[in-house]
């Protein structure tokens, strides 16, 4: 997400951080150019193609399936009919011959069909998802064609001025460079075509300002790499000439990557390699958060392995992989109570700052990449399903209570430590964890899929994780239902028992309320919404969740929560330019953020962020899309919804640390005993505990 620096710092008990939706830039820094990028990626390929890896194929452009290429003609051909039929339509009405200029014309186009601004058939007809799609890709080219007319290149975008402003003198591609892959995803060659351009002629790292270390991560390296294994693997989504071998354009987007992830490494070289929290890209070098203490946000400091892994892997240049393999294992070393986080890191001395420990916001990200990691290197790093498991059991043991009426299951917050009160408070950030949870179920398959290959290994754990992951997406979707608008608040309250009922697994669970029955309203008064928290920046971690639960259960109802959560983002945050006499007809030109998402007509936030086009589009469009289309289980997502394929570690590539014993536990060979230490914060470790050897695990040396 994006975070201001704030000027002062905050305490770090706080547990709300009131700047965290605003701008993302820190201060200004100085210097000169040292971050260029070393080693040579042709001179890597050789060496990375001798591992006989199944992926990624750098360089290598399979082809695409025939089925796929005849639905693709299929869709052409029905769009071109169903285009003529549209503009057939507005002649008529005489839409086409106002003063409005072409693009508004597609504009048009789509506020005409809001007709299809309705549930699902209630008739028995079967509801046609692929034309759903298209409503997603109209909003995107719609969005798209907006940004580009009033503020191409710019890094924000604000609609409603029709202006754009630059984080940096030349910009950064944030948004260009964030949307690219959903564009090859949709097929949106002339648009490529024309961001891509702009990549390869207007941007450069060299501006001499700091940036977010994580955001500029993310988004831009996470961005040029997705592009890159999309337009590798899919060679026939947006093609492009100058894309093809031995032509100019080769290799753009590796190359913009790897220059920008060279200048990147700057913010490791702390002395603990806990990175900091901003990085000039100019000098490379690291700077600390102007606010916080100096401290980085923890998910910001530990949500950077899958970009460069993957860079790593693609250029085989192990230091990108060092360095942020580094981070996790300083983490782990201070073995935190059942693996959950404070929210603040000290990059210089490698220490949690504060107790605040939560799933939200400078939380979130880091237990999402555990799991991933785990899943990025084809099941081959024990060590992060082992940390993701420990902190599952962590949350479940710590974080979760029941609402009071309706039992929903609330994921809250310990703000001064696991030994003091739960909140029941939920970020629209946590909403990321229903899709995380259901992920690691089943490794991405479907629970069909899993089953059959799993057989007997099927865990009870399995199917208490997937009840988990279905009751938190209930909730997540109530905090849709619960609002004027049908848009999730920022932050959510819940009425929760005193003490908090603890999460119970199995048969004596409470069941929970439908937030979806109409005649039944007992479960809104669980939601308390402060009137702090009810703006809406059309994040994505709720439709991204439903991609995910859709996907691995199968079950349609989370395509229809998605349709109706679509629908409300389309009628309410939509921009539109007045005319006529008596300004009696609109169009829309963009969608922004809700300043208040809790009233009809809702307060305009004058902002589209970058992950509008990037994620929550993508996901509807992937959610509403054909199953088998970027399987689960052969990519994993970056947290800024950019596609990575899944990897070998082969020969250059190793687990570069191992795990200590689990916390509390040493084994002590000579002694041939086992001592439990207790690791107290801030304590002399000390040895409480003496048992046999038989009674744990050998540890080697
Ligand atoms: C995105 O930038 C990323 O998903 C990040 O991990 C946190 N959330 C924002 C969107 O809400």
């Amino acid at each position: 997400m994006s975070f201001q620096v704030p000027s002062n710092n905050p305490s770090f008990s706080s547990a709300q951080r009131p700047y965290e939706d605003g701008h993302w830039r820190a201060s200004k820094g100085s210097g000169h150019a040292n971050g260029h990028a070393k080693g040579n990626i042709g001179s890597k390929v050789n060496e990375y193609l001798t591992e006989g890896q199944q992926l990624p194929m750098y360089k290598d452009k399979p082809h695409y399936p025939p089925r796929r290429r005849r639905r693709i003609l299929q869709k052409k051909r029905t769009y071109g009919l169903a285009i003529l039929a549209i503009i057939t339509f507005l002649w008529w009405i005489g839409y086409l011959g106002r003063s409005q200029n072409a693009r508004e014309t597609t504009t048009q186009k789509g506020s005409s069909v809001w007709s299809w601004l309705q549930g699902s058939p209630t008739d028995g007809s079967v509801v046609d998802w692929e034309e759903r799609q298209e409503r997603v890709k109209e909003a995107f080219t719609l969005s798209w064609d907006g940004y580009e007319k009033y503020a191409w290149g710019m890094d924000e975008y604000h609609p409603v001025a029709k202006k754009g402003r630059n984080m940096v003198s030349g910009g950064m591609g944030w948004i260009i460079v964030d949307a690219l892959d959903t564009m090859i995803m949709m097929n949106l060659t002339s648009r490529v075509k024309h961001a891509r351009e702009w990549i390869s002629t207007s941007l450069n790292y060299n501006a001499n300002h700091d940036v977010n270390t994580f955001e500029t991560t993310i988004r831009m390296l996470g961005g040029l790499l997705s592009a890159h294994y999309l337009s590798t693997t899919f060679p026939q989504l947006a093609p492009l000439k100058d894309d093809d071998p031995n032509q100019p354009g080769e290799d753009l987007y590796i190359e913009k990557a790897t220059d920008l992830a060279e200048r990147i490494m700057g913010a490791f070289e702390s002395k603990s390699g806990i990175p900091f929290a901003s990085i000039n890209l100019n000098t490379s070098e690291g700077i600390p958060s102007k606010g916080d203490g100096g401290a980085s946000s923890t998910a910001e400091a530990a949500t950077l392995q899958l970009e460069f892994k993957y860079l790593s892997k693609l250029t085989g240049e192990p230091h990108f992989w060092e360095k942020v393999e580094k981070v996790i294992q300083v983490i782990d070393e201070q073995h935190r109570e059942d693996g959950l986080l404070p929210i603040f890191i000290d990059a210089n001395t490698g220490q949690f700052r504060g107790e605040n420990i939560r799933l939200g916001s400078r939380g979130d990200s880091y237990y999402e990449y555990l799991i991933k990691q785990y899943l990025q290197t084809s099941s081959s790093e024990p060590v992060y399903l082992e940390m993701w498991n420990e902190a599952l059991e962590g949350i479940k043991k710590h974080l979760l209570t029941y609402s009071k009426h309706a039992s929903l299951t609330i994921l809250g917050e310990r703000p001064q430590g696991l030994n003091k009160p739960l909140t029941p408070k939920m970020d629209h950030l946590v909403c990321f964890m229903p899709g995380t949870i259901a992920l690691s179920v089943t490794g991405g398959q479907s629970v069909t899929e899993a089953k059959t290959r799993l057989g007997s290994d099927w865990t009870s754990k399995q199917d208490e994780d997937l009840h988990l992951a279905k009751e938190l997406m209930k909730t997540c979707w109530g905090m849709y239902k619960a609002t004027a608008t049908g848009l999730a608040p920022e932050i959510a309250y819940f009425k929760i028992d005193d003490p908090p009922r603890p999460w119970t697994a199995g048969p004596g669970a409470p069941v929970s309320h439908s937030v979806d029955d109409p005649s039944e309203n007992e479960w809104r008064q669980d939601y308390e919404i402060h009137s702090n928290d009810v703006h809406n920046l059309q994040r994505p971690e709720t439709v991204e969740s439903l991609f995910y639960l859709y996907r691995i259960t199968g079950d349609s109802i989370y395509r229809e929560w998605g349709w109706e959560m679509f629908q409300s983002f389309i009628t309410h945050t939509k921009v539109v330019h007045q005319f006529g006499e008596h300004h009696e007809k609109n169009v829309a030109y963009a969608y922004t953020s809700l300043d208040n998402a809790n009233k009809i007509p809702p307060t305009h936030r004058d902002n589209m962020e970058s992950f509008w086009l990037a994620e929550t589009l993508k996901y509807f469009w992937l959610l509403f899309g054909p199953e088998d289309e970027f399987p689960l289980d052969k990519v994993v997502i970056n947290t800024e919804a950019h596609f990575f394929p899944r990897f070998e570690m082969g020969k250059v590539f190793r687990t570069g640390w191992e795990r200590q014993r689990p916390r509390g536990v040493k084994v002590n060979m000579a002694k041939n005993k086992a001592e439990v230490h207790d690791y107290g914060e801030g304590e002399e470790t000390k040895v409480v505990k003496v048992e046999k050897m038989e009674n744990v695990e050998d540890e080697g040396d």
